[in-house]
């Protein structure tokens, strides 16, 4: 068994998680900003049987996009008189960040 999560723009989760439901995997999704741009994002987690991981994978292909966001770097230290003209910076992001783990143990209790 693997655990796939794939990290998502906010904006395709919807249409990730009602193409998983349709595709009959159960998930959790899981709320959650980058690291870098610090905007949200959603981290999907499926646990699912080795032989469907690539179909996952596929799912998660069709419906995540990638997108160009520009980014304000850091303002610098700038000396008095001296003036600075911030140009942002071309970050390309998504469709998905997926990683899939290995699963010891998995379990249904109740
Ligand atoms: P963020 O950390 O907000 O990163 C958004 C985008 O900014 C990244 O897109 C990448 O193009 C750029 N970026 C990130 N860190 C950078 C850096 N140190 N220098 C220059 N550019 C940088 P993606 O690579 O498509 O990543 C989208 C989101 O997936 C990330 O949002 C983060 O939430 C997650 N992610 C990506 N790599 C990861 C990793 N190794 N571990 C955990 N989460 C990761």
């Amino acid at each position: 068994m693997k655990l796939v999560f794939a990290v998502v723009q906010g904006k395709d989760a919807d249409g990730l998680t009602a193409a998983l439901r349709a595709s009959g995997y159960r998930f959790t999704q899981v709320n959650s900003a980058g690291g870098f741009l610090r905007e949200h994002n959603v981290t999907v987690m499926v646990g699912v049987d080795d032989a469907a991981v690539p179909d996952v994978l596929r799912v998660v292909k069709q419906n995540c996009y990638s997108r160009t966001q520009y980014v304000n770097p850091l303002l610098p230290v700038i000396e008095p008189g001296e003036f600075y003209v911030p140009s942002p910076v071309e970050v390309q992001v998504g469709g998905a960040t997926v990683f899939v783990l290995n699963v010891r143990h998995y379990e249904r209790m109740g």
